[in-house]
């Protein structure tokens, strides 16, 4: 049985323990998340209506501590719930709900030992895998920054590591050599070109922790895996309405939060685009994002902060490449593929988008420039 099946073995002993109303309708895998096993629940409700659920199956070889990591996204739910609510905001359309258990826990360990969460489905939304116009670009901008600035004054000391050296990109940098030293499933010859192109940037892998070090750029509470489909749109409204995945909130760079999202967002092409001549940086899309993200922000970024960000947005991509191919050359291990070369591919998009960053660096630098004093 494959993993995936066996955890759909697993589900009827796992919904047991949740102490859902009405008649479960529908079970499904869901979404394109990379990481965990995501699955809609559907419930007919006595009157006829319907409640929906979102049950995950938490990725404990990435995250080692679940219990830990759940205890972060609950005390990030509840400290976001009480500014919603002070917003006049919904909190149940606004930010994540955790539905606990019948014992009053965050989360239920199966009996293989596997990590089991329930979140409220947020109705009505919409998740995008790619952007589709500009002004959604530009909200999930504004709302990624507000994101970062509703968390400004969390006490950071008290947020688990959910994954330690997440976005340190000398030491994902050392995953890559390693992965190439050892070269397990000899795929080292087929990704060459990949590799001299990623050793070839060594020297730059370093540009922002070496300011965190010397203390040049402030340490805050991000969210750091700030892709497109980790934002929820209002169906009706269109607006950034809620963000998810909150696995990786932790202690950590502006710039994570800014360069991944334009990693993923401002590309003309998927992030497993097999024909590199649709990937590259749209400028339009980056000076969408680079407007919302400083206004989200309103005024809390430093002037180094703001003057680094487009080397967030290129180490950013470059150290996801270098993730990408990494696990390429380890065997799959970490990344959900679902073709043969998948991450092979993924990491060739993301060194494609690094390439044309280079060539348009100026461009980049005078948009951040434009928009520096304007927020
Ligand atoms: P992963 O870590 O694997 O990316 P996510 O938590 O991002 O997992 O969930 C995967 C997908 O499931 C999201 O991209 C989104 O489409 C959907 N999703 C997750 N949580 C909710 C929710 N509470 N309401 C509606 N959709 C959700
Ligand atoms: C993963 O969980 P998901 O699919 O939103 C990954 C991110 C990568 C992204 C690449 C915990 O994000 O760091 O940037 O894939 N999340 C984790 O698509 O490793
Ligand atoms: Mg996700």
């Amino acid at each position: 049985m494959s993993g995936q099946n066996q955890n759909c073995a697993k589900i009827d002993e796992v919904i047991e323990q949740f102490a859902f109303s009405g008649q479960l309708m529908t079970k499904q895998p869901y979404g394109n998340g990379h990481i965990n096993d995501t699955f809609l629940l559907v419930y007919k409700m006595p009157d006829d209506s319907q409640k929906q659920y979102i049950l995950q199956r938490m990725n404990h070889t990435i995250f080692r501590q679940p219990q830990e990591l759940m205890e972060n996204v609950v005390n990030v739910t509840e400290y976001l719930r009480k500014i919603i609510l002070s917003q006049n905001g919904d909190p149940e359309r606004e930010t994540l709900n955790v539905v606990k258990t019948r014992e009053g826990g965050s989360f239920y360990k199966d009996s293989n030992d596997n990590y089991w969460r329930v979140f409220l489905f947020i109705e009505h939304t919409v998740c995008l895998e790619m952007v589709e116009s500009e002004k959604d670009f530009y909200d999930s901008a504004v709302a990624f920054g507000n994101f970062q600035r509703m968390l400004a004054d969390y006490p950071a000391s008290t947020l688990h590591e959910t994954i330690p050296n997440f976005h340190n990109t000398p030491s994902r940098f050392r995953d890559l050599q390693k992965a190439i030293e050892n070269d397990i499933m000899g795929r080292a010859s087929l990704a060459k070109a990949e590799i001299d192109f990623a050793l070839a940037r060594e020297a730059e892998t370093s540009a922002l922790t070496d300011l965190l070090k010397s203390g040049e750029l402030p340490l805050r509470v991000t969210h750091n895996d700030t892709k497109l489909n980790n934002i929820l749109f209002d169906e009706d409204t269109k607006e950034a309405l809620c963000i998810i995945d909150l696995d990786t909130v932790m202690p950590g760079l502006s710039h994570y939060d800014f360069g991944d999202s334009i990693r993923f967002g401002a590309s003309t092409g998927a992030e497993d685009e097999k024909d590199l001549s649709k990937v590259e940086v749209d400028l339009s899309l980056f000076e969408a994002f680079t407007k919302g993200f400083l206004e989200g922000c309103q005024g809390s970024l430093t002037e180094k902060e703001i003057e680094m960000l487009p080397m967030g947005a290129k180490l950013m991509t470059y150290e996801c490449g270098i993730r990408f191919l990494a696990d390429y050359l380890e065997g799959d291990v970490y990344f959900k593929v679902h073709r043969d070369r998948h991450n092979l591919d993924r990491a060739r998009t993301q060194f494609k988008l690094v390439a044309d960053m280079e060539a348009k660096w100026d461009k980049l630098t005078a948009i951040v420039e434009k928009y520096k004093h304007s927020c």
